[in-house]
């Protein structure tokens, strides 16, 4: 579809260019049940002030959801998922102007409220398959999307997954639905790709996502990857507590960097940013 060459780490939102520097999205969740900071940040205030310090710490975006999608979770009421973020991203930006928000929704009507009140990026855990009027809002609004390989739905993907070749799966996936939003009108510039870490797949299946990221990176589009206190991760460390998970998260997060991810969706945002810079100053040599 792209230059295979060439793959692309850079995304404009805006007047401004993120990559091909290590791009830090900050987790915001205005949910009671995340499986790591479920219930932190329901009042607008708090998750503002949560907001803030992320983007002092070096986020670059902070992702706003009002659904949780761990494993097990049930969809909430789409009214109900507005509630949540509006105010949310009305008082960040009040705070912060100029802050670059993005919606983790699967709802054209979330989306487009979020939108309205001054997000700028859709991510999308079901790469626009969950509704079918997000594409078109997403093409009209001329927006950054993330579009995430899911297996399943968050109330059974982990139920045994399974795949023949993961990444070759993922993969292809992944580019059936560049074309078809790209056929929809969105710009392949907006377009940002994401394996979906945790989603429908095992802890071999996310190691060996993340151990073959370039087969990914190699369709040419900027590609965001989360793994940030996941269970993976705390499987291979023992970390029982998703808060105590930094030290594995940032491993992962480094190595993805070195296979070309260019964006890392991360609660802990110093310490990844921390690691990130020591190795993009290893990568090209100078500070
Ligand atoms: N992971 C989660 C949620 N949204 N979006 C993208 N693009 N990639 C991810 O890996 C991803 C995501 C799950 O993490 P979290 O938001 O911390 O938890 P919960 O879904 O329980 O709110």
């Amino acid at each position: 579809m792209r230059n295979k060459a060439e793959p692309r780490n850079t995304i404009g939102v805006g007047d401004r260019t993120l990559g091909p520097d290590p791009a830090l999205v900050g987790v915001l969740n205005v949910t009671p049940n995340s499986f790591s900071d479920g219930g932190d940040f329901l009042d607008p205030e708090k998750a503002a002030s949560r907001a803030t310090s992320m983007l002092d710490e070096g986020a670059q975006i902070i992702d706003v959801g009002g659904e949780s999608t761990r494993p097990g979770s049930d969809p909430v009421p789409p009214e109900e998922e507005v509630r949540r973020v509006v105010p949310v991203i009305r008082a960040i930006l009040a705070e912060r102007p100029s802050a670059v928000i993005s919606i983790d929704t699967y709802r054209a009507a979330t989306a487009g409220a979020a939108l309205e009140a001054g997000a700028r990026i859709v991510n999308d855990v079901t790469a626009l398959r969950a509704d079918p009027s997000m594409i078109e809002l997403v093409a009209n609004t001329h927006c950054p999307v993330v579009l995430m390989h899911m297996l399943g739905e968050p109330k059974t993907m982990q139920r045994g997954p399974r795949y023949d070749d993961v990444v070759r799966e993922v993969r292809d996936f992944l580019l059936r639905r560049t074309e078809h939003a790209v056929a929809a009108g969105i710009e392949p510039e907006n377009v940002i790709l994401d394996p979906g870490i945790g989603f429908g797949k095992t802890a071999e299946h996310n190691l060996l996502l993340l151990r073959r990221l370039e087969v990914l990176v190699a369709l040419g589009f900027p590609v965001l990857i989360g793994t940030s206190r996941k269970r993976f991760i705390g499987g291979i460390t023992g970390v029982e507590e998703a808060k105590d998970r930094v030290f594995g998260t940032v491993a992962a997060n480094v190595i993805a960097y070195e296979r070309g991810a260019t964006l890392f969706r991360v609660h802990d945002v110093r310490a990844n940013r921390e690691a990130l810079a020591v190795a993009q100053a290893v990568r090209s040599g100078a500070r």
